[in-house]
């Protein structure tokens, strides 16, 4: 029987003879053999009676590490909290091929009256713990089932047995800065951790997510690995501390020591209705790790080669009440209300839908796996339901990033600039040290900054008659940056309701500086002047050839939008405008009376009478020629060139929302828009979350269980499809510039090497 429960007491035993033990109470972890051989240290004195949290295992620490300090909630909770001593429920049990797993459960229903009042939030924790042949992985699962937001600590504060401290080594901690809880004191760990007194150090962002007991004398060890946990707490009581402590041998500091992961540094802030986990994978070791940062790519390849195969199983497994209360298999009446509200919609959606693989190898600007520096010191900057931003995030993993948002369940978020240390760790270093080093250089169209030349909508409105503004736009900075700046990696995104964004991906465009990046905007900028400026385009007589190009489109464009879609030249109080560009009030006045003397005139009739007037006049007045010739070209640029919103373009660390985010206000998606069919775009055509889940349904319910190796994403099941795959040729791209950079540079210093060589031989 692979998982037996009695006694208040599962017992997981694998095909392999690994086994573990689990305590109701408190879910407390309590043995853990492979090979026959313990690897799990609980006091002879420890009480197992339910009374006190046990001492051994794997207590789990939650909601709060260690004595929480007033103000903060957890101010009056117990040490380390409740869950360790509180009674959990053994929710299922379940026995794959390689693995036995245990599921056990608490939320506030559970725990004590006293503590429920101390912490009150709804809450429920799924723990599970995966025993494998020579692994055991104990993953923690937190949800804010409640209506209000809630923060916590925790940390799984394993007890591990080992032959003999003094010889012990902790490694893969190093140049990470702790807290000496003993000395009262912040340290910069320098090498591996040995043990020759009371220990009690917490470890904050560690560097790498693997750290190895080393037992030195003996051959051996056990090897931690971290998933979505960044601390690591390092403890040994020692001589007093062991004889301060009834349920602790005297001298059974010997035989133990504490290497605890979690997230303690910090409260992690939970939104209602978010999630977020947290897991170490234990398992013998018998090689050393080599310090961390040594053979980080090593270390790391490892460990991201099973997200590539992007199985999102894992994740999608959450038995969020939420999810698992929408049912993502069953259609409802009209479809749309199967998901409620944005919240749930927007956990659904990263989730199910957000294509994590494509965009982490976007944020990596590397042709490996491997977490590179463009990833590691990117700015992530999260808006939470409630607007509030935590800015200055950065991760280490894709994973971390992907619990991250899971937790959060985030309004949306923006990318900021690539630094040149990890946001997260600019505190360690003057603000003057903290530098934006590299970034897309990106555009930002805003359909609102149209609002006093566009007549069918306004403000968040939009309507496919103003989006051919958009679409000029697009097509007038796409050739201006591919023909002018010679840029090729370049991604238009629709904001999710009233806008466009342009992300330019390559090298060279990343790394231009704020100075470069204001040049650039210069260039492109022929719109200037506020709302009360009537003529808002200054152009020489003979245009650059960059601007002849742009004519050409907005040649193309501007009888449909001003002609049509607009009516600019149908009702007087938007020709007015017009009249108000033409700097000669005579024709001005001409003009009026021409139109408002036969109002049904056709608008394309009426353009002719201006370019009419204006010819008439110049040819009776030759001295007019300079100020008038051009004016109709000029009201063409005023009512159609790109209306840029320079501020997000010119300054390299200015956030921009990311692609293949919600837009709360819409529930679209923001899709990458193909260049080349920007002409068909309709904003109103990116999926909701609601449709996406209505199409994950419909394929689920017409198309039967698939293989391991046919399995879809579920992306790849709706008609978000096609814009992931877009963006995967895009990716292509930028992977091929990549991979080219690379192989120059090999070659460079193959021949710097062989110069070197005939150098020395001379
Ligand atoms: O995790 C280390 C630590 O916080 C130490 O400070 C020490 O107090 C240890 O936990 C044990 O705590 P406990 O409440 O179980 O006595």
């Amino acid at each position: 029987m692979p998982v037996s429960h009695q006694n208040n007491k599962a017992v997981l035993t694998h095909p392999s003879g690994a086994s573990a033990e689990v305590y109701l109470y408190g879910a407390t972890l309590t043995s853990w053999k492979v090979a026959n051989k313990e690897r799990i240290f609980v006091s002879e004195k420890a009480i197992l009676d339910g009374s006190k949290a046990i001492r051994g295992g794997i207590p789990l620490v939650f909601p709060v590490f260690g004595k929480g300090k007033a103000p903060h909630v957890t101010a009056a909770l117990p040490q380390h909290g409740f869950a360790r001593i509180s009674l959990w429920k053994l929710l299922n049990s379940s026995d794959e091929t390689n693995t036995v797993t245990a599921e056990f459960g608490l939320d506030h229903s559970l725990i004590s009256e006293e503590n429920r009042k101390l912490w009150p939030f709804d809450f429920s924790l799924v723990y599970t713990v995966k025993l494998a042949a020579d692994t055991i992985e104990t993953k923690l699962r937190v949800h804010n089932v409640g209506d209000k937001s809630f923060d916590f600590n925790t940390l799984l504060h394993t007890y591990f047995l080992i032959p003999d401290a003094s010889s012990v080594k902790v490694i893969g901690l190093s140049g990470v800065d702790y807290v000496d809880k003993v000395l009262q004191t912040t340290v910069h760990q320098e090498g591996d951790i040995v043990i020759k007194g009371e220990v009690d150090s917490v470890y904050a962002n560690v560097k790498s997510p693997d750290v190895q007991i080393s037992y030195v004398a003996e051959q051996g060890g056990v090897q931690l690995h971290l998933k979505g946990l960044n601390d690591v707490v390092v403890w040994n009581p020692w001589v007093a501390k062991a004889a301060g402590m009834a349920d602790f041998g005297n001298e059974e500091f010997h035989k133990m020591i504490c290497v605890e992961a979690g997230q303690v540094a910090e409260f992690i802030a939970l939104a209602a209705g978010g999630s977020w986990e947290g897991s170490q994978v234990l398992s013998e070791s018998q090689r050393t790790v080599v310090e961390a940062g040594q053979a980080e790519g090593q270390a790391e390849k490892d460990d991201l080669d099973h997200l590539f195969d992007m199985d999102d199983s894992e994740l999608l497994k959450v038995d969020n009440p939420w999810v698992a209360g929408t049912t993502v298999g069953g259609l409802s009446s009209n479809g749309d209300d199967i998901v409620g509200d944005i919240h749930q919609q927007l956990m659904l959606y990263y989730r199910h839908f957000f294509p994590f693989k494509p965009f982490f190898q976007w944020l990596n600007y590397d042709i490996t796996p491997k977490p590179s520096k463009s990833f590691l010191n990117r700015e992530i900057c999260w808006t939470l339901m409630d607007e509030t931003f935590i800015r200055f995030q950065s991760y280490r993993t894709l994973e971390e990033f992907k619990n991250d948002m899971i937790r959060l369940n985030p309004a949306k978020f923006d990318l900021g600039a690539i630094y040149n240390i990890r946001p997260k760790d600019r505190h360690k270093v003057s603000p003057a040290a903290f530098i934006p080093v590299s970034k897309e250089m990106v555009f930002d169209i805003d359909m609102t900054d149209y609002d006093e030349i566009r007549t069918c909508c306004s403000g968040a409105d939009v309507c496919t008659r103003c989006w051919e503004f958009m679409t000029v736009a697009m097509k007038i900075i796409d050739a201006a940056m591919r023909d002018d700046f010679g840029f090729k990696h370049i991604l238009w995104v629709y904001s999710g309701r009233r806008g466009i964004h342009c992300w330019i991906a390559d090298e060279r465009a990343r790394q231009l500086n704020n100075e470069q990046r204001k040049a650039i905007v210069s260039y492109m900028e022929v719109i200037k002047g506020g709302t009360q400026q009537g003529k808002k385009v200054k152009l020489p007589s003979t245009l650059h050839p960059s601007l002849s190009r742009s004519f050409e489109t907005i040649n193309k464009h501007f009888p449909s939008i001003v002609f049509d879609s607009q009516e600019i030249l149908t009702e007087p109080e938007n020709w007015e405008k017009i009249l108000a560009i033409i700097p000669d009030e005579g024709v001005q006045a001409q003009l009026r009376e021409e139109w408002e003397d036969s109002p049904g005139r056709a608008p394309a009739q009426k353009w002719e009478d201006l370019k009419d007037y204006i010819g008439k006049e110049i040819s009776e007045h030759s001295g007019k020629k300079q100020l008038l010739e051009h004016i109709p070209r000029d009201i063409m640029f005023q009512y159609t060139y790109p209306r840029l919103d320079d501020k997000v373009s010119t300054n390299i660390n200015h956030l921009l929302k990311s692609p293949f985010c919600v837009h709360p206000k819409t529930g679209r998606v923001c899709v990458p828009i193909p260049i080349e069919e920007c002409e068909n775009f309709d904003p109103s055509s990116p999926p909701t979350v609601p449709q996406l889940v209505r199409e994950l349904n419909e394929y689920d319910a017409t198309h039967p269980a698939p293989d391991e190796e046919s399995k879809l994403q579920d992306w790849q099941k709706t008609s978000l499809r096609g814009y992931v795959e877009y963006f995967e040729r895009f990716l292509k791209g930028l992977s091929r510039e990549i991979r080219e950079k690379k192989r120059q540079e090999r070659e460079e210093d193959k021949d710097e090497e062989n110069r070197s060589i005939c150098c020395t031989h001379k």
